[in-house]
Parts: structure tokens; C-alpha cells; sequence
């Protein structure tokens, strides 16, 4: 348990203001090759050698290729990219350093220079849109503090973050967007109690202009939702904490954020993200049915929907496609962080999924949802602390990619065979009748039940036909 607790902090390799940064290079990168200059301004390709990531069947055996994720393909009447909706996550790929509780970081990537500067920030923007370009992908998403870096005041973190920003959206070009932006209301020591949940008024006080300011970039960047993950709403024992005032005290908050969504015309939806724990013991936000329940209580449900993680789901003891099947039927499926944790750890290890069963699973959610625009699906996933190569930022998008893209395939095959949801719709066969529409009615007593059992007597109890759904299933991965 203590070294969970001790991991946590670390494993979330968010951003990298703990880098030690003298094990780090400083101004120009070493590595360079004079490709930056005095001004941090970098010449020429941030991939050399890298092609843009082209799509060559399943036979390719090029690990710079696409295997299954053809983007103009279309399935069931939509191009496989409007199906996926793909984003990379600016702060595992851009910030994260392969740092762990007892190692430094192992990530070197050329161009950083070791610094927090706005000259760096920028840098980085660069080499993000190349990237993003070179994969073929329309989207990024990104906290406020790890595309630029936090000022002595709130007036100048702003301004900071605006000269940043105007880049980025030169560099979005017509075709890049936001698929989300968020504030980053974690790693600062100012929320150690957390933002909105915060024991301290100073402390709301802050988060709200942060939420205000980082709602506004999005609205800029043409964002399309904006996502709420409260990492440290929640507590760490509840001797010292009053969790009902803590809860009124969000739901204040989030309206505050509607009412501000509307008033700078931010069409885009917000979400909030639900995941148990880390860095809290308890995060308010447990899973999608808490996270249901918290907006029901307080008059939020039509003004919010949920971002999955499949990490955040484990952690939480479901499945990935447990979680994303709460959200659906409640009508709150929003976003997806396609990732995966480890089957043998307990914490957030936000690996690039590679599962094709769990992505078939996720895709069936994402059909029978009729798609998941203006959501998509956001890696917030990284590399492992040991793959260490430029060309690994791709190969690990690319795996992703892949395994959504035949998950999608799959789960289409699946629902066009029908077998699977015949067998389903079979063991509900006994309420098609009269009395079955009764109960599903709401108008069928319990004294009328009594007499139809008495009627009908011992019932007999058909098979579920477990191994036979899980043998149909597998037919089709
Ligand atoms: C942390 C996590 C965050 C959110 C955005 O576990 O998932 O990166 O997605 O704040
Ligand atoms: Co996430």
C-alpha cells in the first residue's frame, strides 16, 4: 500500500515540473545537430525519416504503417476516422518523461532543452502538430499548464498561456482542433486539497479563474468539449472532512461553469471524467454511476456528460466496457481516454490499448451509441518508462490506433451476424407477452403477480449460454 500511495504521485507522469532537471540538457539539446538555434526556434523536421503514417493492410509488416486503421474507409454508412474521432494527449506525449518514484527521467527527446520557458513552450507546440500531421490525425488534447508554463500571477500564467496558444492555432491549420482542453487543477502545491473541493476560499477562488481562462482557450482553439477531471476532489480521510459541503461546494462550481459556457457561446459539451482514486484516497467522481448520481442530485444532468477512461474504469473494479456501458444508458456517453492499465498493478499505468477483445467491446458501446462525435477517442496513454526511441511516440499511437480500428471492424461484423444479440434478446423471450407488458408498464400489482406463480407454479429456468456468447465473440476478433 505505501508504495501504491508512493507511486501514485509519479506514475501520473503528467507534466514534468519534478524533473531533476540537472541530469536534463540545457538551452539547445546536445542531441540537436545545430537544428536549434539561439532563439529556440528549430530548423527543419522534428522527425526526420518518419513518413507520414500511411495505411497498408493487415500483411504490412512495416511498424511505421496501418494495419487496420484505413480513415476514409467507411463502415456501416461512416469513414472509419468519424467513427474514432482519434486525439493524442498533449501531456503524456509532449511532457511526459518516463519519470518514476525511483527514477529519473529516461525520455530525452531532441528538441527539449530542460527548460519550463515560453521559447520551449513553443518549441514543443512544433513538434506536437508534426506529429499530429504525420500521424494523419485531427485532434489533440491539453491542460492549460503543460502547454505553457505558470507565471508569478494569475495575469501573467494568462498571458503566457495566450502566447502560446496563438501558435497553436496558427499551427491547427483548418483541419486540427481541440477535441478537449482542461485545467490542470493537480499538480500546483495550491491544490493540495483540492480545487473546487478545497478547504480554503483562496483556493476556489484560483480554480475558478483557471477553469474561466482555460475555457476561454478551448472556446479559441474551436475546442469541441471541455473535460473536468478532479484529481484531488475528493479526501484523504473523512475525520477531518465534511463531504456533503465539499460536494455543494463542486456542484456550485460546475454551474458556474455552465453559466460561463453560455455566456462566451462555447457550443462544445463538458464532461467530467470519473476515476476512483490517485492522487486522492477517494475521488468524489468514483465512476460513471457515482458521477451519474452526482449530477442527477443536483440539476446538472442535461449540461454534462461523461469521458471514460478504461483505466480509470479498472481502477475502479469495473471493465472498461462496464463503465462505457453505464455511461450509454444513462445518455451521458461523451468521450473515451482509450488506455489500458495492467492486469497485475493497481494504479494508473495509462497504457496504449492493445487488447482487441476489450476494443471490440468498447466499439459495440460506441455504435449502439450511434458514434461518439463531438467526442472522440483521446490517448491519454503512454510510453512505458523503458521505450525511450523518437520513432516509439509513433509505433505506440499506431498500435492504438490499430486495435480501435479492429475493434470497430469487429464489433461491425458482430452486429451485422446478429447471432450474439439474438442469443441476448432470446433470454428475455418469457416478457413477450401480455403480462410482461404489464410489468414493463408499471401496472402489474403484486397481488396479480401472487397469482399467476400460484398459477403457474416452479419456473422453468433456461441456460444463459455464457461459453457460446464468449465463443461467438471470440469467432469475430
Ligand atoms: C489522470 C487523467 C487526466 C485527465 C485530464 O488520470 O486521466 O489526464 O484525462 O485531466
Ligand atoms: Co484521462
Amino acid at each position: 500500500m505505501a508504495g501504491k500511495i508512493l507511486l501514485i504521485f509519479l506514475c501520473m507522469n503528467v507534466i514534468s515540473f519534478s524533473v531533476n532537471a540537472s541530469l536534463r540538457p540545457h538551452a539547445c539539446a546536445v542531441e540537436s545537430g545545430g537544428k536549434c538555434s539561439e532563439s529556440g526556434e528549430w530548423k527543419g523536421e522534428f522527425f526526420p525519416g518518419i513518413p507520414k503514417i500511411k495505411y497498408e493492410g493487415p500483411d504490412s509488416q512495416n511498424p511505421l504503417a496501418y494495419r487496420w486503421y484505413n480513415a476514409e474507409e467507411v463502415i456501416f454508412g461512416r469513414k472509419m476516422k468519424d467513427w474514432l474521432r482519434f486525439s493524442v494527449a498533449f501531456w503524456h506525449t509532449f511532457r511526459g518523461t518516463g519519470v518514476d518514484p525511483f527514477g529519473a527521467p529516461t525520455k530525452y527527446w531532441p528538441w527539449e532543452d530542460g527548460t519550463n520557458s515560453i521559447a520551449m513552450a513553443k518549441r514543443r507546440m512544433r513538434a506536437n502538430f508534426e506529429f499530429i500531421n504525420k500521424l494523419g490525425i485531427d485532434r489533440w488534447c491539453f491542460h492549460d499548464r503543460d502547454i505553457a508554463p505558470e507565471g508569478k500571477t494569475i495575469q501573467e500564467t494568462n498571458s503566457n498561456l495566450d502566447e502560446v496558444v496563438k501558435l497553436a492555432k496558427e499551427l491547427q491549420g483548418d483541419n486540427i482542433r481541440p477535441l478537449w482542453g482542461t485545467a490542470q487543477l493537480f499538480m500546483h502545491p495550491r491544490y493540495m486539497h483540492g480545487g473546487c473541493t478545497s478547504s480554503e476560499l483562496g483556493v476556489y477562488v484560483y480554480a475558478a479563474a483557471q477553469v474561466k481562462k482555460a475555457m476561454e482557450v478551448t472556446h479559441y482553439l474551436g475546442g469541441e468539449n471541455y473535460v473536468f477531471w478532479g484529481g484531488r476532489e475528493g479526501y484523504q480521510t473523512l475525520l477531518n472532512t465534511d463531504m456533503e459541503y465539499e460536494l455543494d461546494h463542486m456542484a456550485r462550481f460546475l454551474e458556474a461553469a455552465v453559466a460561463y459556457k453560455k455566456k462566451i457561446g462555447f457550443k462544445g459539451t463538458l464532461l467530467i471524467e470519473p476515476k476512483p482514486q490517485e492522487p486522492t484516497k477517494h475521488q468524489y467522481d468514483w465512476d460513471a454511476a457515482t458521477t451519474t448520481n452526482f449530477l442527477q442530485r443536483h440539476g446538472l444532468i442535461g449540461e454534462f456528460k461523461l469521458n471514460i477512461e478504461c483505466n480509470h474504469a479498472t481502477l475502479s473494479g469495473h471493465s472498461c466496457h462496464h463503465d462505457v456501458e453505464t455511461a450509454r444508458i444513462n445518455g451521458l456517453l461523451g468521450n473515451i481516454d482509450a488506455n489500458s492499465g495492467d492486469a497485475q498493478t493497481g494504479w494508473d499505468t495509462d497504457q496504449f490499448l492493445t487488447d482487441i477483445g476489450e476494443a471490440t467491446m468498447i466499439m459495440i458501446s460506441v455504435i449502439k451509441n450511434g458514434g461518439l462525435e463531438p467526442g472522440g477517442l483521446n490517448f491519454d496513454a503512454k510510453l512505458r518508462r523503458e521505450s525511450t526511441d523518437v520513432e516509439d511516440m509513433f509505433i505506440a499511437h499506431i498500435v492504438g490506433m490499430d486495435t480501435l480500428a479492429r475493434g470497430l471492424r469487429n464489433a461491425a461484423k458482430l452486429i451485422e451476424d446478429g447471432s450474439l444479440s439474438e442469443l441476448t434478446h432470446r433470454r428475455y423471450e418469457s416478457f413477450e407477452n401480455e403480462l410482461g407488458a404489464l410489468i414493463e408498464a408499471g401496472r402489474a400489482s403484486f397481488e396479480m403477480l401472487e397469482k399467476k406463480a400460484i398459477e403457474w407454479g416452479e419456473p422453468k429456468v433456461a441456460s444463459a449460454k455464457q461459453e457460446l456468447a464468449e465463443m461467438i465473440f471470440q469467432s469475430f476478433l
